[in-house]
């Protein structure tokens, strides 16, 4: 039987080419550095609330997380069917408010109808993160974080979701003025690409060990919105049962459905290495298969993890999910191609979601 090379997929060549597109977003940023800096003045003491659908609300969780825990934003994240759904519960009228609304396509009925509410008849300000610029999200939106981008063939999102997430992290650490930050950010796409590199084959045999059928993601902090995001990505390529959970809310419950065909993905963060190497070890007792993301300082989990990625030291805790996010959709990826199905072809999919709201 004639194989397909994974040159041929467009969700392949996405995954591999998306730290290219990095370098060109963070050219960008740095020079439209004023302007973000003016931005960031005007908008500082408001509650910021990131809102996006699938892919884009849990790129929402984790910025979030990440302009609370980098500049103090007080922030939360929704999906845009709630602000659709309570907007008097997320703005609430005791506050000032930004609303961003996330999407790739800037298209999404939901995200498109939510931002348009809060804009017309909340009367709240609105900044569009987008991959395209031109569309109705950010054409509507008050302000909108522009950057250049090779637009996706592929339904589900992988750079997308990860150049989305670095612009908004360019944004996070100009806003906290952490010139060490901005520093490791410049740094992130080569390390990226190199992890990426020398993981690829590991990743690649992971996803094709004949045990692993079901998946389960664990991170806290910054790497929720990742575990939620990869968990989704496996379900989108593969087909398969696959849930992100905050990492020890996996022993309150979910723990009962862990079997030998279970594959556990711990995404380490640096509070929580007390917590995740007990919890490798007491997962690997539980008959699963594990694998640990880490940047090597955070723990020794070799005696309790089947299968190790080291990713180095040195990176802020927070811009890690660039360092994690590629192998987790490879890994997918792999997978997909281990069930004999077409990646570049999700089941019941399609690119964006209109509803005739
Ligand atoms: C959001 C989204 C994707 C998902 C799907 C449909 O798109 O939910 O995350 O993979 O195929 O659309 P967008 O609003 O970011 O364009």
């Amino acid at each position: 039987m004639k194989t397909k090379s994974p040159l041929q997929d467009f969700t392949y060549q996405e995954i591999m080419r998306q730290q290219a597109g990095w370098e060109k977003a963070l050219d960008h940023l740095a020079a439209n550095a004023g302007e973000l800096g003016e931005f960031i003045d005007r908008f500082r003491d408001h509650v910021w609330v990131f809102s996006g659908c699938g892919t884009s609300y849990y790129l929402a969780q984790t910025a979030s997380f990440t302009f609370q825990y980098l500049a103090g934003v007080r922030s939360k994240a929704v999906p845009a069917s709630e602000i659709l759904m309570y907007p008097e519960v997320i703005f609430n009228g005791t506050e000032k408010y930004l609303l961003l609304p996330i999407s790739r396509s800037g298209t999404t009925s939901e995200i498109v109808k939510a931002a348009q509410i809060v804009r017309d008849k909340l009367k709240i300000s609105t900044l569009a993160i987008s991959c395209n610029p031109l569309s109705p999200l950010s054409q509507e939106s008050d302000h909108r974080l522009t950057f250049p981008f090779e637009k996706e063939r592929s339904v589900v999102m992988t750079s997308s979701f990860t150049t989305m997430l670095l612009a908004l992290f360019q944004l996070a650490a100009t806003m906290a003025n952490d010139e060490k930050l901005i520093g490791q950010l410049r740094q992130v796409p080569e390390i990226s690409s190199g992890i990426l590199k020398k993981n690829e084959t590991l990743i690649r045999q992971i996803a094709a060990n004949g045990i692993s059928k079901d998946f389960v993601f664990l991170g806290q902090g910054p790497m929720l919105g990742i575990a939620n995001e990869a968990a989704l990505k496996m379900q989108e390529m593969t087909i398969s049962v696959s849930h992100g959970y905050h990492a020890l809310e996996y022993r309150h419950g979910p723990m009962s459905t862990a079997a030998k065909q279970t594959l556990m993905i711990i995404l380490c963060c640096e509070p929580a290495r007390i917590y995740e190497e007990p919890l490798a070890k007491d997962l690997k007792s539980l008959g699963a298969k594990v694998l640990v993301i880490h940047d090597g300082q955070s723990g020794i989990f070799s005696r309790h993890a089947d299968y190790e990625v080291i990713t180095g030291g040195g990176i802020n805790d927070a811009l890690k999910p660039l360092l994690y996010m590629p192998l987790l959709q490879l890994l997918a990826y792999y997978h997909a191609l281990s069930k004999g199905i077409n990646p570049d072809q999700p089941k019941n999919l399609s690119q964006v979601v209109e509803l005739n709201i």
